[in-house]
């Protein structure tokens, strides 16, 4: 799959490594500390074997204050540029806004990665657009209601074909944009509105996704759902983030974002020797 100028073969799985520029991440704030620190990480992640850096400058997290664009583009951009001058990665914008999308495609990103699946003013105009003059790709994420408030009470009927649905109906919309299906990459939104059953029975039926003839992303690590399952810490959850990895992978997900590359990496190579000699 391209991603603006580089190629990223899916064939088996592939990491991607998140990358946090938000304040509670750097509370010393400067904005040479947060580069440094940022550097220091992505050099890490690439070692350990990362394909794509995740860099994110809002906090999506269950309850957590909205971000102005201009603390957006300040955390983010300036990253993007260094990340990009320093090492030959994919990097992917956490954002939903248009403006972050152009001014972190322009710094190099390949990647767009949009929690909202592009439904703020001007995002899917602004994709597409990106996607045709610089080859980027996108990915549209599923969430039921918004961060402030999305885990306050998440209602289903039937999570993986609302899910589905969603995703199917932000495909199409990019489509009519312009955007080619190979650019898309489908992600269920793990913690994003659903409860701790609705992340499960979305893990369990993922393959279901399928049909929608597009690469799948997940993101687990970490979250919620495993540390209430299992009553643990943030620190303590990287075996339960691990197995929902192994789940979703051996149901055709091909990139798992997450924390832990080294311990994410051992896992998708132990797979691929697995497969390979089955
Ligand atoms: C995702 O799933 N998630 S930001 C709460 C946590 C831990 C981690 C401690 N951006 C996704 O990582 N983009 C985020 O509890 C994402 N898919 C895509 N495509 C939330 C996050 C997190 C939240």
């Amino acid at each position: 799959m391209k991603f603006a100028d580089k190629f990223i073969d899916l064939t088996t799985p592939r990491v991607m490594g998140i990358l946090n520029v938000t304040p509670d991440s750097f509370s010393d704030g400067g904005q040479f500390h947060i580069k440094d620190n940022a550097l220091r990480h992505v050099e890490s992640m690439l070692k350990q074997g990362a394909d794509f850096i995740d860099v994110g400058g809002e906090s999506t997290k269950p309850g957590a204050d909205e971000v102005t664009l201009s603390e957006e583009l300040e955390r983010t951009i300036p990253v993007i540029e260094a990340i990009c001058q320093n090492f030959d990665t994919v990097v992917s914008i956490d954002t939903s806004k248009a403006v972050v999308m152009e001014e972190a495609v322009k710094a190099g990103a390949g990647l767009i990665n949009d929690v909202r699946a592009l439904q703020e003013p001007k995002a899917l105009e602004t994709a597409a657009n990106l996607a045709k003059s610089h080859g980027v790709a996108v990915c549209l994420m599923h969430m039921q209601g918004s961060p402030s408030t999305m885990q306050l009470s998440p209602e289903y009927g039937d999570v993986i074909k609302e899910v589905t649905t969603f995703l199917s109906e932000r495909k199409s919309a990019c489509l009519s944009e312009g955007i080619k299906a190979e650019q898309i990459l489908l992600d269920p939104g793990f913690g994003f509105g659903k409860s701790l059953e609705h992340n499960y029975q979305l893990l369990s039926q993922l393959g279901k996704l399928s049909p929608l003839s597009c690469e799948l992303l997940v993101g687990v690590s970490r979250k919620s759902m495993i540390g209430n399952l299992l009553e643990r810490e943030v620190d303590e959850r990287l075996a339960g983030g691990l197995a929902c990895a192994i789940y979703a992978i051996m149901q055709g997900a091909k990139i798992i974002r997450v924390h832990d590359v080294k311990e994410s990496v051992d896992v998708v190579k132990t797979m691929n020797k697995i497969i390979e000699c089955s």
